[in-house]
């Protein structure tokens, strides 16, 4: 009797999770992948030409700042494993691979000048592996390891990057475009400027707040207009590709539904999302950025805005510089409008001026930034419709991290249900969603967090010489969205 009532209650339970989850298939042209980066997975860091970039530098001089002391200088040993890697992509089914290039393994002085062949030749061969295997490439060209000499000549905030990415963005369309469809130039570009440059809080560390990362920004956006026209005039009738940038934001959810909060939470995703988005989809700088930094740097003292501005034919040159759209996200914030700061010392944060919280109610998993709320995504991918003009988008990452105490990894398979039954919702709400990224194919370096944090859908042993690699329970559940296009048992048309 006892027994037979529990059974019922989690049959209950159980039916009503199910229930939940949108039970339409994905469309059969829909593109499951997953993701890593070079840095986080490559190791090798010195071996055959490679020259140094400002990860190997930061966590060399600043092992402090790292978990553990860790570093890249191994990792997954992908740049000896990559077949183990294509293996596993090869039993998760996906599509296509996400991962980057090493812009120092190709180009050791990070200028054209010196071709490093061996590092050609290992992502030749990476490339060559997943066509073998029938998977497609999807190639970022900057994950945040720049080139050590180019940050000793002002890295990001110098003009003259702008040129040098373009020359490393040529050379390698040249180079692998031939089997490349789809192509990213930059990886979360606010995490480069905002971190790198602005608050100094990752490399290459750099604090300058208020301006470091706004003449970044300025920068990047020029490197990747440069880009996608070199490109579209030079590569894509051979070619045939598409190029866009993947950049990240959180759901900006109004702490109330108060007209002010409301408004702090549009302003939020303006300066986080559309202070990169807005001159690539729309055109130049959000106005609400445009409009703030300026009184305030003048209010600060200074003789012009902070923010630099585009000449009207930097405008024109910059927008719609993308053949699809890239996001990546993870979780969502509660955003309440305040008070203006005094004018005082120039910073971001005060430039933008919301509040911003996590609610306790939010599922929380190892990392602290990341608070599980699916329903954020299907929010962004309306407001992404309605704000740019509804573009085919790719989700180029999107996953939960666990502390590595067990392959049970129960919560993940949750993760990515819910996420993707929220994605498929925004689908049926009419938002062009064509593919979506698991972040991460395995655990890897997560930056400043080292490897204490675990993406992965496998679990790779860092203490064993050969980075062992593991499936956790994810990987047959993941496997199984990506053979079935449905995310429960049985689905819809
Ligand atoms: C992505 O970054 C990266 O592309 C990838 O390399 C990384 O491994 C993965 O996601 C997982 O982190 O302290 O409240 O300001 C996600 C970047 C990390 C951006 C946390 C915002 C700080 C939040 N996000 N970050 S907060």
């Amino acid at each position: 009797m006892f027994l037979g009532g529990f059974i019922f209650c989690c049959l209950f339970v159980i039916s009503i999770a199910q229930d939940e989850t949108n039970n339409k298939l994905f469309p059969e042209h829909f593109l499951f992948g997953a993701a890593t980066a070079s840095y986080q997975i490559e190791g090798a860091w010195d071996e055959d030409g490679k020259g140094e970039n400002i990860w190997d530098r930061y966590t060399h001089t600043h092992p402090e700042l790292i978990a553990n002391n860790d570093t890249g200088d191994v990792a997954c040993d992908s740049y000896h494993k990559y077949k183990e890697d294509v293996a596993m992509l090869k039993e998760l089914g996906v599509d296509y691979y996400r991962f980057s290039l090493s812009w120092s393994r190709i180009l050791p002085t990070g200028f054209v000048n010196k071709i490093n062949l061996p590092g050609v030749t290992y992502y030749k061969n990476l490339i060559k592996e997943l066509k073998d295997n029938g998977i497609e490439p999807l190639i970022t060209l900057y994950h945040w390891d720049l080139p050590q000499p180019l940050q000793d000549l002002g890295g990001w905030t110098s003009e003259f990057v702008v040129e040098a990415f373009a020359e490393y963005a040529r050379l390698s369309f040249e180079l692998f475009g031939d089997d490349v469809k789809y192509w990213l130039t930059f990886n979360e570009p606010k995490q480069t400027c905002l971190d790198g440059y602005g608050q100094g809080s990752t490399a290459p560390g750099i604090a300058s707040p208020g301006l470091g990362e706004y003449i970044c920004a300025h920068h990047v956006l020029k490197a990747h207009a440069r880009a996608w026209h070199i490109y579209d005039q030079e590569f894509r009738t051979t070619q045939n590709g598409q190029v866009s940038i993947t950049i990240d934001t959180m759901w900006c959810e109004p702490a109330t539904d108060s007209e002010e909060d409301v408004a702090a939470a549009e302003k939020a995703l303006q300066f986080t999302y559309g202070w990169y988005a807005n001159a690539i989809y729309n055109s130049d700088y959000p106005e609400i950025m445009k409009t703030r930094i300026a009184e305030r740097s003048l209010a600060e003292g200074f003789n012009q805005s902070r923010l630099p501005s585009f000449t009207d034919e930097e405008i024109s040159y910059i927008s719609g510089t993308f053949d699809y759209m890239g996001i990546n996200m993870y979780t969502s914030i509660l955003v309440e409008a305040v008070d203006e700061v005094p004018v005082g010392e120039p910073n971001y944060n005060y430039d933008m001026g919301i509040k911003s919280s996590q609610s306790d109610d939010w599922e929380s998993c190892s990392i602290y930034w990341l608070k599980i709320t699916p329903w954020g995504i299907r929010k962004l991918l309306n407001w992404l419709k309605e704000t740019y003009n509804n573009p085919a988008i790719i989700i180029t990452e999107n996953g939960v991290t666990d502390d590595g105490s067990t392959l049970e990894d129960e919560q993940r398979v949750r993760f990515y249900r819910d996420y993707l039954s929220n994605v498929r919702s925004a689908m049926e709400d009419g938002v062009n969603v064509i593919g979506y990224t698991a972040w991460s194919l395995m655990d890897n370096l997560e930056w400043r967090q080292g490897y204490t944090q675990k993406f992965g859908l496998f679990h790779v042993d860092f203490d064993d010489i050969n980075r062992t690699r593991t499936p956790k329970i994810s990987v047959a559940y993941y496997k199984k969205v990506v053979e079935t296009h449905c995310l429960v048992d049985t689905c819809e048309e």
